[in-house]
């Protein structure tokens, strides 16, 4: 693996500080009420994980998460203005409003979602790498997946059937503390998340410290090494979430004692003053470009918002039927003309 250049750290900077403003204005407008509905999963805290791991990969590869997605689309480039649109529901949202916070997507950057359904998304995974197996090519499905998620059965069957049939994946299990509001150790029996691996003759690479995106990057690197060589691969990222487990819990209200727990990893485990230390070790003074990404991210956030404060809402008929069926005879000949006109 080759170390990570200056122009890497920098532009992780630029990544994990543009996530944080996103994430953190998500929480803001959700609570001014201009972001609506019941969920919304912040990313906050966990920037290093996703940072680090998927500078591991090249263009062609996989991406797939859970419902935790907005930092994993915008780590892969999705345009801002797009998320923010789909996060208020609008037409112009990356898929077309009409999926909202927890079902990002791109078919353009190899992002195959955001699931709402815990552990859904393993066994599309596992399809994902098996597709890029049979077509002959190297391509790795990197796919991120809850603590909690280990202790569903399409984990135990997503990870077998990549065994055994030697799939490149990578496993990336971000171990953030709680399922919901459910301790670790309270939902697995194993609590050392990555040795799940050992049940089904996987190649494990470990617990890594997900605050340290260079700690990330250099076991992701291996790991997605092995997985384009060999097959399936498994990491344990440890991180933790600054938001609870979304907006409607009120995990982190300062009367809980949860906020101790909090404050103490913000305070000695911040995955972006990490990552800050590191960079102005290494090259010295380098505040202005750091200050530049931030206001960077500042005005990207603000112009998100009011593009998607300004965009339509997808509130038509033909709204309504698009892409809820993809336009094939079969569905004409069977649906008559519910299907006609869908594109
Ligand atoms: C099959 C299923 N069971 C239960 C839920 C409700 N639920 C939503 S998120 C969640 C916790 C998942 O925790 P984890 O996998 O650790 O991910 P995190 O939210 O910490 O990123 C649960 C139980 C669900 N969406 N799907
Ligand atoms: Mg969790």
């Amino acid at each position: 693996m080759a170390a990570p250049t200056k122009e890497m750290l920098l532009d992780w900077y630029r990544q994990m500080v543009l996530i944080r403003e996103f994430e953190e204005t998500c929480h803001r407008l959700y609570e001014e009420k201009r972001i609506t509905g019941v969920y919304l999963h912040l990313y906050s805290g966990h920037e290093a994980s996703g940072v680090g791991s998927m500078a591991a990969l090249r263009k062609t590869d996989h991406v797939i998460t859970a419902y935790r997605d907005h930092g994993i689309g915008l780590i892969l480039g999705m345009d801002p203005k797009a998320v923010m649109a789909e996060m208020m529901g609008k037409k112009t949202g990356s898929s077309g409003g009409k999926g909202g916070s927890m079902h990002l997507a791109s078919a353009e950057h190899n992002f195959w979602g955001g699931y709402a359904i815990v552990g859904g998304h393993l066994p599309l995974a596992a399809g994902i790498a098996l597709a890029s197996k049979y077509r002959g090519e190297d391509d790795v499905t990197m796919t991120y997946v809850g603590d909690g998620a280990t202790n569903n059965g399409y984990f135990h069957e997503s990870l077998n059937m990549s065994a055994i049939w030697d799939l490149p994946v990578v496993w990336i299990i971000e171990n953030n503390g709680y399922g919901m509001g459910t301790e670790v150790a309270r939902a697995s029996g194993q609590v050392e998340l990555h040795r799940k691996a050992e049940a089904y003759g996987i190649k494990s690479f470990g617990r890594v410290d997900a605050q340290n995106a260079l700690e990330v990057y250099a076991v992701a690197s291996k790991a997605v090494e092995y997985a384009r060589r060999k097959g399936p691969a498994v990491i344990e990222h440890v991180t933790y979430r600054y938001r609870g487990h979304g907006v409607s819990d009120k995990q982190y209200d300062a009367r809980d004692d949860m906020s101790a727990e909090l404050q103490e990893w913000m305070a000695t485990r911040e995955p972006i003053k990490i990552l800050r230390d590191c960079i102005e070790s290494a090259y010295g003074d380098v505040a202005a470009i750091l200050a530049g990404h931030e206001a960077d991210a500042a005005r990207i956030v603000a112009e998100s918002v009011k593009f998607a404060e300004a965009s339509e809402l997808p509130a038509t008929y033909e709204d309504l039927m698009r892409n809820a069926y993809v336009a094939s005879d079969l569905v004409h000949k069977s649906e008559g003309s519910v299907g006609a006109g869908i594109d």
